[in-house]
């Protein structure tokens, strides 16, 4: 055990884990594994809106282009870079309107083989309370230092989320995880699809609406009701549920905008194409590994330490990393 908790500590001093809110930089190293205030949707006619007309794609939302403000004037992580507020110009493109699902991806990798790359690397990120005694005992000493919930565990992947003994009994509607951004961008290239830029992600969060924290406006709880999947109570240890879900919900849960999308903010952390460090990013030989942005924060995001459930929020991770709660959406251009 003295050499696992030995190998651990040297795993987090090469790498560099700094988990300060425990819902980003779970990283793995370089081994190269090889409502304006009102909640009603404010959706306007095609003709109104110039929505292009063009056909319906199954699943998928068309999100009209055109100038989109994104970012806010008043961040609250400003090492994430939430601000400038910044108006960005984008084509109209499709959306998916869920979270890819346990049974999608599962569709992609009985077609096609596909192994991800926490099977490669035989481990993933998991949050510790889904642990069952026997494997949180066994993986104690393999945390996170500075974020003791996130244990990283022998035999986890997307057919084992909450464990080696775990399984996607029952929850083939509910989003895969333990995905990499690698990963994510071939389950979406198989679909003829891409990965949003993290501009088209934040302007389809929006919903046509501007300038407000969520999907649907400013109020966290619109009528008094939860339209969303974090967590409620007190982080990590009290998670009082009351939005009905401790862990990932179906992905056809909450609707959230006038661009029908589902479970943008909330649930599970969403991939996008682009690198954190666009203004100067290294080359493939200096920075194999680059970070990506993520979006939209997860079921264990809470205000007190991870108020990143808002549609300017932004986190990152490197592209081969993996964890319990971070999926994915693919997007399509239009021709
Ligand atoms: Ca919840
Ligand atoms: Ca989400």
């Amino acid at each position: 055990m003295r050499l696992k908790l030995a190998l651990f500590l040297a795993f987090i001093v090469f790498n560099g884990i700094q988990a300060d809110c425990g819902c980003n930089k779970l990283k793995r190293g370089s081994e190269n594994l090889e409502r304006s205030e009102s909640v009603q949707y404010n959706v306007k006619s095609p003709s109104e809106n110039q929505w292009p007309d063009e056909t319906p794609i199954s699943g998928m939302s068309l999100i009209p282009g055109g100038k989109y403000t994104i970012g806010t004037s008043e961040p609250i992580f400003h090492a994430d870079q939430e601000s400038p507020e910044k108006i960005v110009e984008i084509g109209d493109f499709y959306l998916d309107k869920h979270e890819v699902s346990n049974d999608n991806f599962r569709e992609f990798v009985d077609a096609t083989g596909y192994i991800t790359e926490a099977e490669r690397f035989n481990d993933s990120f998991v949050f510790g309370e889904f642990l069952s005694e026997s494997v949180r005992e066994e993986f104690h000493d393999y945390r996170v230092v500075q974020a003791p919930w996130w244990y990283k565990v022998t035999g986890v992947n997307w057919r084992h989320p909450q464990g080696p003994d775990s399984s996607l009994e029952g929850i083939g509607n509910h989003p895969v995880v333990h995905v990499s951004w690698n990963d994510a961008m071939r389950y979406c290239a198989w679909q003829d699809k891409r990965l949003p830029t993290e501009a088209e992600w934040e302007a389809a969060c929006r919903g046509g609406k501007k300038r407000k924290l969520f999907p649907w406006g400013n109020k966290l709880l619109p009528r008094d009701e939860h339209w969303m999947n974090i967590w409620q109570g007190e982080f990590p240890n009290v998670n009082t549920k009351e939005d009905g879900y401790e862990s990932t919900c179906p992905v056809d849960k909450f609707r959230q905008n006038g661009f029908d999308l589902y479970n943008i903010v909330g649930n599970v952390w969403e991939w996008t194409a682009d690198l954190w460090n666009k203004e100067n990013p290294l080359s493939d030989k200096e920075n194999p590994n680059p970070e990506r942005v993520k979006k939209g924060g997860s079921y264990m995001c809470h205000q007190s330490y991870c108020y990143r459930y808002r549609c300017a929020a932004r986190s990152q991770n490197t592209q081969d990393s993996s964890a319990g709660n971070l999926g994915f959406r693919c997007a399509r251009s239009v021709d």
